[in-house]
């Protein structure tokens, strides 16, 4: 008896926090303070580590019409901002994503997470809203920065020299310029990602659960060879799961964005992996 309600419990739990047709990705970067300026500047100081992590929800609407913009509030789903030395651990729950690609006068890429923080502070004063900016003004091989290149909701890393986390009081506006780079995914964590897709591609209805319970097994042998530490029964799971996605996608099961989507999880997974 004692073994069926924790169950249950944690069916509805996971009810309310990843409802139907959630996508959700997370990234996290590690870094280092590169300056200040604002309210209490004098806080921070360069070499400070920082630590920033977001998840979005890329289902989210954009409510912004303008094609190279975007505004997605529940865009963001949570946002933490860490800087031990300071005593600054900020969490923001839900919040809103911006996006400019190629715009403000045409060469700039940004991207903005902001919320209200449900915890922190910043020099005993609470945090009344924490935001983290990347701007990205270098001209790519088209003239444009190629930090993102649409105005969706990124889910990858992104590569900038330009990044500013935002701290709000009511002593005012701290602004913290920082240098810092996603942290690289494990072959692990890559094929729980690889796992989760499926169950996200199952509950949008655009896989069936026969369909997602034969990719997701492929999947589970593939971290189960990881596990293990044999690479090359990882890599030789990967290669079924390949052939399954085309033998799906030929025989019409699937339709070529799914297909796309599962070898982009797959093929991510496979070069972490030296396959
Ligand atoms: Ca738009
Ligand atoms: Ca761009």
């Amino acid at each position: 008896m004692s073994r069926r309600i924790p169950l249950l419990a944690l069916a509805l739990a996971s009810a309310i926090v990843a409802p139907a047709y959630a996508e959700e990705a997370t990234v996290s970067y590690q870094g280092v303070v590169t300056s200040s300026s604002g309210a209490q500047a004098a806080l921070f100081a360069a070499g400070q580590e920082i630590s920033v992590s977001y998840t979005v929800e890329t289902t989210a609407a954009d409510t912004d019409p303008h094609p190279g913009n975007g505004v997605f509030h529940g865009g963001l789903v949570a946002l933490r901002i860490s800087i031990p030395a300071v005593g600054v651990d900020a969490q923001v729950g839900t919040g809103t994503v911006q996006t400019f690609d190629n715009e403000v006068g045409g060469n700039s890429d940004q991207v903005f997470f902001a919320g209200i923080p449900t915890a922190g502070s910043l020099g005993g004063l609470p945090l009344t809203r924490a935001e983290v900016d990347f701007l990205d003004f270098d001209a790519g091989p088209g003239g444009f920065p190629i930090m993102i290149d649409s105005q969706d909701i990124p889910t990858h890393p992104l590569v900038t020299d330009d990044s500013f986390a935002i701290l709000y009081t009511s002593a005012g506006t701290t602004f913290v310029r920082f240098l810092a780079e996603a942290d690289e995914a494990t072959p692990a964590e890559l094929a729980e990602d690889g796992r989760e897709l499926v169950q996200d591609l199952v509950d949008d209805g655009r896989l069936r659960r026969g369909q997602g319970a034969a990719l997701d097994s492929k999947f589970a042998s593939v971290l189960a060879a990881i596990d293990a530490g044999d690479t090359a029964t990882a890599c030789g799971s990967l290669g079924a799961f390949h052939n399954q996605v085309n033998a799906m996608q030929r025989s019409r099961q699937i339709d070529a964005a799914t297909a796309a989507e599962l070898r982009e999880a797959a093929d991510a997974l496979g070069d972490a992996l030296g396959c």
